[in-house]
């Protein structure tokens, strides 16, 4: 018995060699409010097969590390209240105890890398937050990609995060972090941050390639490669910073802290933007399956 649990389409893909996309489900339970977040999980599904890749969303249910999610499941985490936000501290916990939690970037990655699935879409990865120099609130997604061999396709880090200290730490941990199509480093709901991007690549074969390459290398890590949010809905940098600021001050004021950090700034700026940056989330989301997709059918020629 393996520790993870794939599902039938899961297990018969990657049996075969053919492409599996690795799908996380934090955005699910904490990232979108439903139904929202229900639609754009399966739309997003939709969207890696129709790339020709299988999708396998991971979660932990009743204890099982499940690879890939029968409608019915994406339908209960979609709905589930108080779920549990897994990153690698609590991965083990909560399964131990036949506990019931969505994975964030950092357990998804050691799930879809436990099950052999190189290539990962999410939204945006946690960073270093404003103010890490007196909170230390450093996403756990960071180490994951110093250590897990796995590409993760997204619209680079979280805009409410800072994005200078991110870059700092990943470079420091040795990630790549390349920006898709473009020399600047895309931010989330805005597909400019005005920051250069350490490395851009602009085709799904060039980041097989590095990927390839760096297993050759014996290198431990994964690949952070940064799409920006297609043109339509991407929300200008200068017009969310007021209110991403003023969305920081709420949340301290609240008196917020640790794992509802993300989850309270991504709900208030929906709030502050009358749904705006929801639009631009499934958009980009959707964006970032197509391109995993493509590089999950590269690796697996
Ligand atoms: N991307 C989204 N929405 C989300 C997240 C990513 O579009 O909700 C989640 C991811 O699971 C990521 C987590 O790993 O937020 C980061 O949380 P923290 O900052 O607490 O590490
Ligand atoms: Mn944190």
């Amino acid at each position: 018995m393996t520790v993870f649990t794939p599902s039938p389409d899961v297990a018969d893909a990657l049996q075969a060699g053919r492409p599996v996309v690795a799908l996380e489900s934090t955005i699910i339970t904490h990232g979108m409010p439903y139904p929202d977040n229900l639609t754009t999980a399966r739309q997003v599904e939709a969207d890696i097969r129709q790339a020709g890749a299988t999708p396998a969303t991971i979660a932990v249910l009743d204890g099982v590390l499940s690879v890939g999610l029968t409608d019915a499941q994406l339908d209960t985490l979609a709905r589930a209240k108080d779920v549990a936000k897994l990153s690698r501290a609590d991965l083990a916990a909560c399964m131990a105890r036949g506990g019931t939690g969505s994975t964030t970037v950092a357990a998804t990655m050691i799930g879809a890398h436990l099950a052999g699935i190189a290539v990962f879409a999410t939204g945006g990865i946690g960073g270093v937050h404003q103010g890490a120099e007196l909170s230390f609130d450093v996403s756990a997604d960071l180490q994951e990609l110093a250590q897990t061999p796995v590409t993760v396709v997204s619209a680079g880090a979280k805009a409410i995060l800072d994005l200078p200290k991110t870059l700092e730490v990943l470079e420091t941990l040795g990630v790549p972090v390349m920006a898709y199509g473009q020399d600047t480093l895309p931010a989330f709901w805005s597909a400019c941050s005005g920051l250069a991007a350490p490395l851009r690549c602009d085709s799904p074969q060039e980041i097989a390639a590095m990927h390839r390459m760096r297993t050759r290398l014996g290198l431990p890590g994964g690949q952070l490669v940064a799409n920006p949010v297609p043109q339509a809905d991407s929300i200008p940098a200068e017009e969310l910073h007021p209110l991403i600021l003023r969305a920081q001050q709420d949340a301290l004021a609240a008196g917020i802290t640790g794992k509802q950090v993300t989850p309270f700034l991504l709900g208030r700026l929906y709030e502050l933007t009358q749904g705006r940056t929801l639009t631009a989330n499934i958009a980009l989301v959707r964006n970032n399956a197509r391109l995993a997709a493509a590089i999950a059918a590269e690796l697996a020629r």
